[in-house]
């Protein structure tokens, strides 16, 4: 499914309306000042970056909750336009990137991908199932929730209605987990979704996770893969500058070694990188982490196979 010639389209998400702290909006501009679309071209791939999306036109004024649920409006109008855009990318035959911003994005970039290729599935690397619905939200934080939407679990939203509700359960997979809500947790069971959080990383090591979470999702590696990698599903000593970061996380190279053999797959369509928030702790975390993020897309696009 790799695009061939290989052709990346960097989709550059300033947002960070799906939860509560300022700064997250500038992981993506971050991320492509530190080079991360010429290191891709240095890859061989063909990169098109036309500058990161405003959302200009999205005006919210008045965006009062629903429910639990904080700036619903600007959130679900962001994620839809973002769908559209991510959408189109793929249909041109290229391999969207989206930077962001906070994850709450990812309902619009799965459901993009998923315009294009109906059966892919979902390779959800995170400290957080990102799960929860209208109903079992504490936070009311929109990206604690986007998979819910796109499983189609929950109370139905008007404002979210756009969201298709393709996933199927055992189409999406979790690695990193380890901050999982009561809620969450029920979900996960009763639709039988399959995860690999920390404890099976410990126990079976990171090759054997991610050969059984490809074995679960892609029997066979005849699907194309969307893959969502929240930089917190990484311990905090590598990627500090995040927003909710959960100690006893990935390593480095356990990280990176996800990125590379979901390449290896040559089923990779599209790859979100999330929740880099260049404005917390100080400059060197900053530095170490839209650095991780950079080479984390490196991997995910080759860099590695020799
Ligand atoms: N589960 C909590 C909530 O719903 C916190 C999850 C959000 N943190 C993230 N997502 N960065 O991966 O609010
Ligand atoms: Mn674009
Ligand atoms: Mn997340
Ligand atoms: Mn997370």
């Amino acid at each position: 499914f790799l695009p061939d010639p290989k052709a990346v389209a960097i989709v550059g998400c300033p947002f960070s309306g799906g939860q509560p702290k300022l700064g997250v909006d500038g992981g993506p501009i971050h991320l492509v000042e530190a080079g991360l679309p010429e290191q891709l071209a240095e890859l061989g791939w063909k990169v098109q970056f036309d500058g990161h999306h405003q959302f200009e036109d999205i005006n919210t004024q008045d965006d009062p909750p629903i429910g639990k649920l904080k700036n619903p409006r600007l959130v679900s109008r962001v994620c839809k336009a973002v769908a559209d855009v991510v959408g189109n990318h793929a249909k041109n035959g290229q391999l969207p990137l989206t930077l962001g911003g906070d994850h709450s994005l990812a309902m619009g970039t799965i459901s993009g991908t998923l315009q294009k290729y109906p059966d892919a599935c979902v390779i959800w690397v995170d400290a957080h199932a990102d799960l929860n619905t209208a109903e079992t939200t504490d936070s009311g934080n929109i990206h604690g929730m986007p998979v819910s939407f796109l499983l189609g679990l929950g109370p139905k939203i008007e404002e979210f209605s756009w969201v298709q509700p393709l996933l199927k359960p055992h189409r999406l997979v979790y690695i990193g987990l380890r901050d999982v809500d009561v809620g969450e947790r029920r979900l996960l069971r009763e639709n039988g979704i399959k995860a690999y959080s920390m404890h099976e990383v410990d126990k079976y090591g990171i090759g054997r996770v991610v050969e059984m979470a490809l074995d679960h999702v892609n029997p066979g590696r005849k699907l194309p893969i969307h893959l969502s990698f929240d930089v917190d599903a990484l311990d905090p000593t590598v990627a500090p500058s995040t927003g909710t970061p959960v100690r006893g996380g990935l390593t480095f190279r356990e990280g990176h070694y996800i990125c590379e053999a979901v390449y290896e797959t040559g089923c990779l369509v599209a790859l979100d990188i999330m929740e880099v928030n260049p404005s917390l702790e100080d400059t060197a975390s900053v530095k170490q982490t839209v650095a991780v993020g950079c080479s984390l897309a490196r991997a995910a696009l080759g860099e590695t196979l020799l």
